[in-house]
């Protein structure tokens, strides 16, 4: 049965129906349920204490003589997160792999003689804890000769994206930079964009293509901030490259007139309405732990603190964005105490917050549903492809949670069955106290995870009324902490 089709009102305007009927990739489905994982910027900079490196390194300076790769990824396992994402190139170029296209590389530093690889080991390390393994490559390179001269660049960087792409195992992510700070007067670079997707389509079918990629979308800024309506599916422009790379950073030369990735509504249907092509282009929310994107000592007091970053991961994971927060290893190798410490404490306050569902085994009612596969009691059976359905006719569907019991909740958490799309425009979350409902919350967009936070109350019953949905409403989430 096709769940997304003949279940529509005939007054929905077409390009409602239109929106409701994008749906994510396999491959976006499977990063949508990593929410959580860690970026680490460390390669050159590190070394030379600056964020941006002119290509003109001496690679001798490159020298983590304790790398701990296993750090790594055992800190981003006991702070809740499921995958990892390393630079394996920023823009100065230096390659932290042993390539075989340029001998700026870890091939010519001091470390381990010049034959250690920090993406193999940190590829291992990921593996044996058990989380997914990611890549950054910057497009722009500051050090290589061809940069600017077209195609002999872009085999370069095919090149590259190759061995990364085949030497490393499995990638859940390839992260493409959009920032390039030539200036008017520097090299200009065309990218064979369509050249670098088909390769990773070819060798690592599964993994996104990520911010300058038609997979996963940049929130729009660095400062950890997602929109409390994230619409998942959005005009088709938004997934343009230049859009992108005009906003990375301020010196990039004459951003293109009506782009914009920053603005506040990329989904409603006033932001839609006269777009004739929209994308499944679901965002993520990356920020630094820390004041730079690399590890600078003058920084250890700026690592966030817990609060900020809890507050960080309810905006964002909690509102239907994934989060990519950076953690930027030392000099060393390793990763600093303060921050190990702030996402010890991240982990632990996470699984307090997530530690006990209290609607399972509980007991859902609808006013409402499809048919009898796709009832409110379907939400509830812990396996994530079954779902509530209300039919075709959305506005005003209940569904009424018995907990069986009084407990105390502060959180409820709302999915809906992306994988048929994004459909809900507005709902409310009452609880029932003293005999009334009471609003909780009045939302819009829910999408793949919304995260209601209220003060905590002592309640056994729950009712979530949908307001206003594109051709139907799928509910397959519905938990209280
Ligand atoms: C930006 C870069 O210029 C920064 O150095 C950093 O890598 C950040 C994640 O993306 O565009």
């Amino acid at each position: 049965m096709n769940l997304r089709e003949g279940y529509t009102l005939s007054n929905t305007p077409d390009y409602v129906k239109y929106a409701a009927s994008i749906v994510p990739s396999e491959r976006q489905l499977r990063w949508q349920e990593t929410e959580f994982y860690a970026f680490i910027h460390f390669g050159m900079n590190t070394f030379t204490d600056s964020e941006w490196g002119s290509g003109n390194e001496d690679p001798e300076l490159f020298n983590p003589e304790e790398l701990d790769c296993r750090q790594w990824a055992k800190l981003c396992k006991l702070s809740g997160m499921k995958g990892l994402i390393l630079t394996a190139k920023h823009h100065d170029g230096f390659c932290l792999w042993q390539t075989e296209y340029t001998d700026h590389s870890v091939k010519s530093s001091k470390w381990r003689g010049g034959r250690g690889d920090v993406v193999a080991e940190c590829a291992r390390a990921c593996a044996e804890y058990g989380i997914k393994f990611g890549i950054y490559v910057s497009p722009w390179d500051r050090h290589e000769e061809t940069y600017g001269t077209g195609d002999a660049y872009n085999t370069f960087f095919k090149n590259q994206l190759k061995e990364l792409l085949t030497g490393y195992g499995k990638l859940f992510c390839v992260w493409f930079d959009g920032a390039c700070g030539e200036g008017a007067n520097g090299r200009k670079q065309e990218y064979d964009w369509n050249g670098y997707y088909n390769l990773i389509r070819m060798y690592q079918p599964e993994a996104v293509i990520s911010i300058s990629g038609p997979d996963v979308r940049w929130c729009g800024n660095e400062a950890g901030v997602g929109r409390s309506s994230e619409w998942s599916v959005v005009p088709y422009y938004h997934c343009s490259n230049l859009a992108v790379a005009a906003q990375s950073r301020k010196d990039v030369t004459k951003p293109p007139k009506k782009i914009n990735p920053t603005a506040l509504d990329l989904g409603s249907r006033k932001a839609i309405k006269n777009c004739n092509k929209l994308i499944w282009y679901p965002s993520e929310v990356d920020v630094s732990i820390r004041k730079g994107w690399f590890y600078h000592s003058g920084d250890d007091y700026s690592v966030k603190t817990l609060s900020k970053l809890m507050d960080i991961y309810y905006n964002s994971v909690g509102a239907n964005s994934n989060l990519l927060l950076n953690i930027p290893p030392m000099p060393s190798g390793k990763i600093n105490e303060r921050d190990i410490e702030t996402l010890l404490s991240m982990g632990a306050q996470l699984e307090i917050d997530f530690n006990e569902n209290l609607a399972e085994d509980s007991v859902m009612t609808d006013n409402r549903r499809l048919d009898d596969e796709h009832t409110g009691q379907h939400i509830l059976d812990n396996d994530p492809d079954s779902f509530w359905h209300s039919g075709p006719e959305p506005e005003g569907s209940e569904l009424i949670l018995d907990l069986g019991d009084e407990y105390d909740i502060d959180k409820v958490v709302l999915g809906e069955h992306i994988a048929t799309g994004q459909q809900i425009e507005e709902f409310t979350l009452y609880a029932k106290l003293n005999g009334k409902w009471k609003k909780l919350e009045k939302g819009t967009v829910i999408g793949y995870k919304h995260i209601c936070r209220f003060k905590e109350i002592r309640v056994r019953y729950f009712r979530l009324v949908i307001e206003q949905a594109r051709c139907f409403a799928t509910i397959s989430k519905f938990e209280c902490y």
